[in-house]
Order: structure tokens, then C-alpha cells, then sequence
């Protein structure tokens, strides 16, 4: 991907901006493990999880944690995340895109509280409760129907792969990434 424009490397990176300063969750201003262990923490209490999903959604949570390297003290400016987030992304071949879409499982199995095999809209209020509280209802539900593509009222697994997709490795301003984590922050 080196033939983009200017354009197109802002907006890709006002993405990423926005998904730190979203999972920033004690925002310091900095990523660290304390923000992926808050997120565990929070999943399971505002979602009510059981002790087995509870455990299950933390290994999920803290894997993700495990891939960006943020061992226990390692603290990342969230500026500098989503830069190196930007650059590493676009920087992929569209094979290795590919290969990376099963780094977003994890994710999906946190945010499926029930284990049913697809996000209710009740399961992504949670998830968005957490990474942006500051939201409407309204915009929290027109995020979750534009990951809805079929408009079923579930996001499923594919659903949820393609947005996130978007959301990551996309340069056109689409809708679904203009609202994935909420709407795109400068
Ligand atoms: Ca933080
Ligand atoms: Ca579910
Ligand atoms: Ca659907």
C-alpha cells in the first residue's frame, strides 16, 4: 500500500487515534496492560459474566494485550500507539491482512457474553458502555447496525470480521469506519 494519499494516511490514522484514545480506558494517555485488565474487569461486571466466562474473557483480553507487547509496567503514549499502529497496518500486504484477521477472535469471544455465537445488540451496549460512555444510546445502536450488515439484529462472526477489517486496514472513509469505536476523534 505505498500509493496512497495524504488523504488517505490521516484518515487511517484518525482511526487509530480514536481506538487508543477509546481503549485507553483509565485515561492517562497512555496504553498499557492496566487498560486491557480494566476492560476484562468491566466486561465481566457490567456483563454479568460467570466465573468460568469471566476467566475466559480475561485470557482473551489480556492475549491482545500479549500480542501488542505491553508486559506488566510497559506504557505506550497513545499518540505513539496509534502512529505505529497506522504505519504497521498500511504497511501490510493484503495476504498478511488476511492472516492477521484471526488476531480479532479473541475479541469477538470476549464481546459475546453468552457464548451464543453472535453479539446482540444488549452485548455491544456493554462493550460501548465501556470504550465510550459518553455516547447516545443512538449512536451506540447505529454503530451496531452498521456492523449488522444483513440487519438481522445479531452481529455475527463475519459481520464482526469485516467491519473490524475495515476499520483496520481500510483508507476510504466509510460509514463503518467512520463509527467502529464510536465516532472518529482528531
Ligand atoms: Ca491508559
Ligand atoms: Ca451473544
Ligand atoms: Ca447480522
Amino acid at each position: 500500500m505505498s500509493n496512497l494519499t495524504d488523504k488517505q494516511r490521516e484518515f487511517h490514522l484518525q482511526k487509530m487515534r480514536t481506538r487508543f484514545n477509546r481503549l485507553d480506558l483509565n485515561q492517562d494517555g497512555f496504553i498499557s496492560r492496566e487498560d486491557y485488565e480494566l476492560m476484562a474487569t468491566k466486561l465481566q461486571e457490567y456483563g454479568k459474566l460467570d466465573e468460568e466466562k469471566a476467566e475466559r474473557t480475561r485470557n482473551a483480553i489480556t492475549s491482545v494485550a500479549d500480542r501488542m507487547g505491553l508486559k506488566p509496567g510497559v506504557k505506550i503514549p497513545a499518540e505513539e500507539a496509534a502512529q505505529k499502529a497506522s504505519k504497521g497496518f498500511l504497511s501490510m500486504t493484503h495476504d498478511q491482512q488476511l492472516a492477521s484477521i484471526k488476531t480479532f477472535y479473541p475479541i469477538f469471544e470476549a464481546l459475546d457474553l453468552n457464548n451464543d455465537g453472535s453479539i446482540s445488540l444488549e452485548e455491544f451496549k456493554v462493550y460501548f458502555r465501556i470504550i465510550a460512555p459518553d455516547l447516545s444510546d443512538a449512536d451506540v445502536t447505529h454503530t451496531f447496525n452498521m456492523i449488522d450488515s444483513d440487519r438481522n439484529g445479531e452481529i455475527s462472526r463475519e459481520e464482526f470480521m469485516a467491519a473490524g477489517f475495515d476499520f483496520v486496514y481500510g483508507v476510504e472513509e466509510t460509514e463503518i469506519s467512520k463509527v467502529f469505536f464510536g465516532p472518529l476523534m482528531s
